[in-house]
């Protein structure tokens, strides 16, 4: 891979964690509305597989899904005065954190139900089929919906009708509180893919490389007309589920998940192989900063939807 490319991996990853640590400190002032679910801690998979797919296909996210939007290029300063209840949002602030949702730019949305997303990436993919375009579409989905009905439905018709869409599931091994040794009596989320007939591969989801490799490998199989893949990645979430649920994880497995950091391993093997130099990375680091300090300043200063357009979209 070139220099350039890992290290706009990095980049990637930055602007995940750094928008969602913002994204925290503007939750705790009180300026969020509704729910948030914190990514941070994922970011190798979102960053990893966004750099697979290009502009013109699609992402089905869920709701934890800023890291995937970022990755897929969504604009900093709309996300920001989305989930500050602004005009200017991606949903025109009336949907919040878990609706970041644009046409246009191919993202499908986030969505609260947990699972849903699945069917509506299979239509995403399907529909690309039908017109005759290469996209290919993204679906996100924790290991927790992997246990819903409407994984089984959308894996088997994917695969049956052969539809470009790639499912990652990312194993965080936790849904909400649910440990998921309680939910699937699998180790491997990954292994599903055979009873449907497609290939079914296991990352690690915090080797943003190895993320990048297996989506790209499963996007030229989809644009080659070779129907899905399911890709499993490991990972671990940093927060409790949402920001008002209290932590039940046991610190020590926190702390040694964060000893697998995705951003810091991978700074590390920049630094090491001389792919950037620490004032590369200082730079780099700040002008995320800068990106995000400004998307916070445009949402402030956007305008409230007003109470005259309070039905339209609906
Ligand atoms: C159908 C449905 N059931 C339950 C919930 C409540 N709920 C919201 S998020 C969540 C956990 C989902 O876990 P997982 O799919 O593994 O994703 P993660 O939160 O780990 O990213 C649950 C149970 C919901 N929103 N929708």
């Amino acid at each position: 891979m070139s220099k350039k490319k890992r290290c706009n991996l990095l980049k990637s990853m930055y602007t995940i964690r750094q928008f969602e640590e913002k994204a925290r400190d503007v939750f705790r002032e009180g300026l969020i509305y509704g729910a948030f679910h914190p990514y941070i801690g994922q970011e190798a998979v979102a960053a990893g597989a966004g750099a697979a797919v290009g502009k013109e296909d699609c992402v089905v996210s869920t709701h934890r899904g800023h890291g995937h939007c970022i990755a897929k290029g969504a604009d900093l300063k709309r996300m920001m005065a989305e989930l500050l209840g602004r005009e200017t949002g991606y949903s025109k602030g009336r949907g919040g954190s878990m609706h970041m949702f644009s046409v246009e730019e191919g993202l499908l949305g986030g969505n609260g139900i947990v699972g849903a997303g699945l069917p509506i990436a299979l239509g995403s993919a399907f529909s690309a089929q039908y017109r005759g375009t290469s996209q290919v579409t993204l679906c996100f989905f924790g290991e927790g919906a992997a246990s819903q009905g409407t994984f089984h439905e959308a894996m088997n018709l994917a695969s049956l009708w052969k539809l470009p869409v790639i499912y990652i599931c990312e194993n965080n091994l936790y849904a909400a509180t649910t440990h998921v040794s309680d939910s699937a009596p699998i180790v491997n989320i990954g292994d599903r893919a055979s009873a449907y007939g497609c290939p079914g591969k296991v990352v690690d989801g915090n080797d943003v490389q190895a993320v990048y490799e297996a989506v790209r490998e499963a996007v030229d199989r989809a644009r080659a007309d070779e129907g899905p893949t399911l890709i499993e990645c490991k990972t671990f979430r940093y927060y409790p589920h949402c920001m008002v649920i209290p932590e039940h994880r046991d610190k020590a497995e926190i702390d040694a998940w964060k000893k697998k950091d995705p951003i810091v391993r991978f700074e590390k093997e920049l630094l090491k192989e001389d792919v950037m130099t620490h004032e590369e990375q200082k730079k780099m680091r700040h002008e995320v900063q800068a990106a995000i300090e400004e998307a916070v300043r445009f949402a402030q200063e956007s305008p409230y939807p007003s109470v005259e357009t309070v039905s339209e979209g609906l």
